[in-house]
């Protein structure tokens, strides 16, 4: 390969080099390692084709167009947006600018939220990548792109086997101008149970210095407790610390009288104590009503001088409305969506909000005519996702009764049907508001919501009822989750647990009423790297330590099929999904200006051990595959 390296390098070609040229050209001592990267994609596309995509029903590929993309000159560069902001005046500078505005400001959740909500959070990176240069120059205007964080860090990982944090870096470059906001779960990180606090701060570290901007962060119980490692060490990395409050409940309900409008009002003062830049108010299932938004953000405006940012789920299809209401009484940013990708258990439509708006006080800032732009291509881009869908397809005013997170959603209905549940989705609804009533009343958001959902689950898969449970949990065994939570390992609930119940599921064990971070060991970073080391043979990234120090088997299970199939996140989306047609031609660029045309010509009938010969061209040269079938 050296002199394949040399022969082939310009100086060489055009004769233009001297004896010093071996040392001062260091890259020819860099050998490219042998490892078929095409055969390895045919092996990923070989068992997708044959065995189907994990967790939707095999069928032949649909065939789309390229989605609509809007015409726009990528050579002028995109305009100055929040980011300069920012980075000219500092956070103090930002939260006085965004105090300054009359219209109302967007955080855009589309490449976030929005398919986390509708899609299961399934939408990959290439789509987003897509449409990034495009979105800087037509959303100079907003308040922040949501774009990562939630449950999109895992699900990268777990079942689109991509890199979480490339998809950031690479946005980061394209989109320059627009700041950057991610979803932290406080003391959970971006998991689903606490981590100690040397996790919680070196992750707020790296993604600071990978690109984001803004951190939202919240505590699945309201526990401030579990928020204020992670504040801390925003403001101490120079970013935006928007601190929220999960809204439960209705405060303009009597009967309802857990968390009331007093009790949204104690929790804001003590974050703006703590040192939150911006208060969020994270109403994630969509239960704040529109007179119940007015209410509390005129006297949430009344209490802390910090600016109000409202984020909302419009399963009710009460978004727009209540929005309406929000910004009358003083909300400074909202959540929306691109049109083609909000309502129901997405955020409300930003252009909607537009129309909604002008003419009044406060109108929205930005350019429609931009949104619905942007919006054509998501209508066309969702579609290789139809069926990550969950088939809700009209407002659920439900939602006020059963009180599910919209991001749970879509994720809880895909865990039901893997448990064999599908059928009993009503029930499997049901049974999650008469478990957050059996715990007592308890906030719901991940990790809390997905401790409510493991039991509804268990409940229903075994035909139980609250008696019992209370009556003979002695001899049941509970999810993990559910143990944990009553533990203590997830925070503390407000107004404690409910004794009896918590007696039953822990079987004696005591439960912790301490912040779990203060008895955690700190990870051992060294320790990580080493072990990892050793089993990727090479020199490991400060983003895969972390990633392996928050799901170490996630992170195998990644990594072994990075090796077995090469980075599959450079395949179009639909073959990832469905694999291809026979006769069908793909080409796949593996890298910048490497690209690989693939061709599926026939695929063999299976022999008596289920293997299957594939016959593919790549490049034009025949190459056989042989694929286990499982069905
Ligand atoms: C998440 O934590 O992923 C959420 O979206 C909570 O609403
Ligand atoms: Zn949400």
């Amino acid at each position: 390969p050296f002199l394949e390296n040399v022969v082939k390098h310009e100086k060489f070609l055009s004769g233009e080099f001297d004896t010093g040229f071996i040392d001062s050209t260091p890259e020819l001592f860099i050998f490219p390692v042998r490892k078929d990267r095409g055969t390895k994609l045919l092996s990923y596309i070989g068992n997708v084709t044959v065995n189907g995509f994990p967790g939707i029903e095999k069928k032949l590929k649909p065939i789309y167009a390229d989605p609509r993309k809007p015409e726009v000159d990528l050579r002028q560069p995109a305009s100055e947006g929040t980011k300069q902001i920012l980075e000219r005046e500092g956070v103090d500078g930002l939260i006085k600018w965004v105090k300054n505005q009359q219209d109302v400001l967007l955080t855009d959740t589309t490449m976030r939220d929005a398919h986390q909500s509708l899609l299961a959070t399934r939408v990959r990176s290439y789509d987003l990548f897509d449409i990034a240069k495009e979105t800087a120059r037509l959303q100079p205007d907003l308040f922040s792109l949501e774009m990562w964080g939630g449950a999109t860090f895992d699900v990268s990982y777990r079942f689109l086997k991509e890199d979480p944090w490339q998809r950031l870096i690479q946005l980061r470059k394209e989109i320059p101008n627009v700041m950057f906001q991610m979803l932290f779960r406080g003391a959970n990180a971006v998991g689903y149970k606490n981590y100690p606090d040397n996790v919680i701060r070196e992750f707020i570290r790296q993604a600071g210095h990978a690109g984001i901007d803004v951190f939202r962060i919240f505590d699945s119980l309201n526990w401030l407790k579990g928020m204020e490692v992670a504040i801390d060490e925003v403001r101490q990395s120079g970013k935006v610390a928007e601190a929220a409050i999960c809204y439960t409940g209705d405060i303009l309900n009597p009967s309802r009288d857990k968390y009331t409008l007093n009790y949204y009002k104690e929790m804001a003062k003590a974050l703006e104590d703590s040192g939150a830049h911006i208060l969020a108010i994270k109403d994630m299932a969509g239960l704040l009503k529109p007179e119940a938004a007015y209410r509390l953000i005129s006297e949430l405006k009344e209490t802390v001088s910090l600016p109000i940012h409202l984020h909302t789920h419009d399963t009710s299809g009460n978004g727009v409305f209540l929005y309406a209401k929000a910004i009358e009484a003083g909300a400074d940013i909202v959540d929306t969506a691109l049109s083609s990708m909000a309502g129901l258990t997405s955020q409300p439509s930003a252009s909607t909000l537009h129309y909604a708006l002008s003419g009044g006080k406060r109108e929205v800032r930005g350019d429609v005519a931009s949104l619905e732009k942007l919006s054509r291509y998501w209508e066309d881009v969702r579609r290789y996702y139809h069926d990550f869908e969950s088939g809700m397809n009209s407002p659920h005013s439900e939602i006020y009764v059963h009180e599910m997170p919209g991001g749970q959603y879509s994720n809880l209905q895909q865990q039901s049907k893997a448990v064999g549940l599908g059928a009993r989705w009503e029930q499997v609804k049901d049974m999650y508001s008469r478990v957050n009533l059996l715990f007592g009343d308890v906030v719901k958001v991940t990790p809390s919501s997905k401790v409510v959902g493991d039991m509804a689950l268990f409940m229903v898969q075994n035909n139980l009822d609250e008696e019992t449970v209370l009556t003979k949990g002695e001899a049941l065994d509970f999810p993990d989750s559910v143990i944990e939570f009553f533990e203590g390992y997830i925070g503390q609930p407000y107004g404690g647990f409910p004794e009896d119940l918590q007696k039953v599921i822990l079987k004696g064990r005591k439960p912790i009423t301490v912040r779990p971070g203060e008895l955690l060991e700190p990870a051992d970073f060294e320790r990580i790297n080493e072990e990892l080391f050793q089993k990727l043979d090479r020199p490991v990234t400060s983003h895969e330590m972390l990633a392996y120090a928050l799901y170490p088997k996630v992170f195998d299970q990644y990594t072994a099929t990075n090796e077995q199939f090469g980075n599959v996140s450079v395949l179009d989306t639909m073959t990832f999904l469905y694999g291809m047609r026979l006769g069908e031609e793909i080409q796949v660029e593996i890298e910048k200006g490497k690209t690989l045309m693939i061709k599926l010509v026939s695929i063999g009938e299976p022999q008596k051990n289920g293997m299957r010969t594939m016959y593919f061209e790549l490049n034009g040269q025949p190459r056989e595959i042989n694929i286990q079938d499982m069905a």
